[in-house]
């Protein structure tokens, strides 16, 4: 198996049906990565190690998600000088304002790269976009599925169009 260069981080097991998009963005690309849960509350010591030896075993890029009072990516960007994309959860009870708020505000000098609500699937897709950077291949394999994708959004009725109407 491939050397991973991403990782990807959750808070809770409750994240992965969100975070599973940005995996499936960094696989469709061709980009090796490793997924797991740990808590900047509740398993503070495994972020700690983790954070500390990411560098060491070859990753590059962490992405991290968290809902609530969402501090996951920030203690990991606390830790290292890898590249920190946070993903805010949406919570129940603010509906990821919290998590959005908590991941965005990063005090100057500890950044992390916010991205939506739920915005998994784009941090797959911004961490691709940094490591195409210096790997040219990768770079034509985001180009190629950037076309992909355009040539996939044409205007599909879902209702019968008006007689002589036009699409
Ligand atoms: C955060 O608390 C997790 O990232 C999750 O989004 C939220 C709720 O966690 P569970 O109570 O579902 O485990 O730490």
């Amino acid at each position: 198996m491939e050397q991973p260069v991403v990782g990807i981080l959750m808070g809770s097991n409750s994240d992965y049906p969100v975070m599973i998009q940005a995996g499936r963005a960094l696989g469709l690309l061709d980009v090796p990565f490793e997924e797991f849960v740990m808590s900047a509350h509740r398993t503070r010591e495994r972020v700690e190690a983790y954070v500390k030896e990411a560098e060491g075993r070859g990753i590059k890029i962490i992405i991290a998600g968290a809902g609530g009072a969402a501090h996951l990516a920030g203690v990991v960007a606390a830790g290292t000088t890898l590249p920190v994309i946070g993903v805010p959860i949406e919570s129940k009870a603010l509906k990821g304002m919290d998590s959005l708020l908590s991941t965005v505000q990063m005090p100057p000098g500890i950044p992390v790269a916010t991205m939506a609500i739920d915005g998994a699937k784009n941090a797959g897709l911004m961490a691709a976009a940094m490591l195409a950077l210096s790997d040219e291949s990768l770079r034509e394999r985001l180009k190629k599925s950037r076309k992909e994708q355009s040539a996939g959004i044409q205007f599909k009725p879902s209702l019968p169009t008006p007689q002589g109407g036009t699409s």
